[in-house]
């Protein structure tokens, strides 16, 4: 059984109870597929007033998170599982973009995934040199700390693994796996609003309803997103269909 193991270090924990607690993840974690553990580095300071951060060197306005608890969070967690191997992720705007190729990296993952989440400012710098093995970017805004880039990384990740999502769920799965954006989908009434579902999608011939969700998983990622068709999974009729679809456009 393919299991994944993350360990969230942060300054507050409840940011990430609600999300793992929900849905499709809170069932992951109840049938043993996804373990998470999350630590509050408020825990591993050693002053009286549980000092986390401080004012950064050389001035300017801010906070930056004190490398000290983050190593003595980091011993405790390697502490608890003698002999395991650890990857270390920071979660930063500093990262590389974290996309479904990484997710699908980690969602085979063997190593127990410690996810560092900052808040603040920054994080000292000493951190990132001695502890972070890599710095993922969930993408080019700031938030106000990392725990949601980390459930982002976490709920990704998971849903890869076998047995997370049902059966119902499971063809959702590819709708990212060639690198193409999604075909639309819909559900009864078969008129909604003077608008009716595309006839092929009644036919009940699977040949032809095949071949439209591909063209229009093509047309949704040539409109909106043609970026894509660079790294996309495309088959010598796929190229002929865009190619179509190209001139009708025009
Ligand atoms: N974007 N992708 C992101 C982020 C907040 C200051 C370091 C992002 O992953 N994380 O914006 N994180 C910052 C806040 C400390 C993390």
């Amino acid at each position: 059984m393919r299991r994944l193991n993350f360990e969230v270090l942060t300054l507050f924990p409840g940011i990430l109870e609600g999300p793992l607690n929900e849905s499709i993840l809170k069932r992951a974690r109840d049938k043993g597929l996804l373990n998470t553990s999350v630590r509050n580095i408020r825990d591993y300071t050693e002053d009286k007033h549980k000092t986390a951060d401080d004012s950064p060197y050389g001035g300017g306005a801010g906070m930056v998170l004190k490398a000290g608890p983050i190593f003595k969070a980091f011993e405790a967690i390697k502490a608890a599982y003698p002999g395991e191997s650890f990857l270390s992720i920071l979660l930063s705007p500093q990262g590389r973009l974290f996309d479904q190729q990484r997710a699908e990296e980690l969602s085979g993952e063997k190593r127990r995934i410690i996810l560092l989440c900052g808040h603040y400012e920054a994080i000292d710098e000493r951190v990132i040199d001695a502890l972070v093995d890599e710095e993922l970017s969930i993408g080019d805004y700031v938030l106000t700390g990392g725990e949601l880039a980390a459930l982002v990384v976490i709920d990704a990740a998971a849903r890869l693994l076998p047995g997370v999502l049902g059966d119902e769920e499971s063809a959702y799965r590819d709708s990212f796996g060639d690198g193409l954006l999604d075909h639309p989908h819909y559900t009864r009434p078969a008129e909604f609003l003077g608008r009716n579902v595309p006839d092929v999608l009644l036919s009940g011939n699977h040949a032809d309803i095949d071949r439209w969700r591909r063209r229009e998983a093509l047309k949704a990622t040539l409109i909106k997103r043609p970026d894509l068709l660079a790294t996309a999974d495309l088959t010598d009729e796929d190229r002929k269909i865009l190619e179509g679809l190209r001139q009708e456009l025009e």
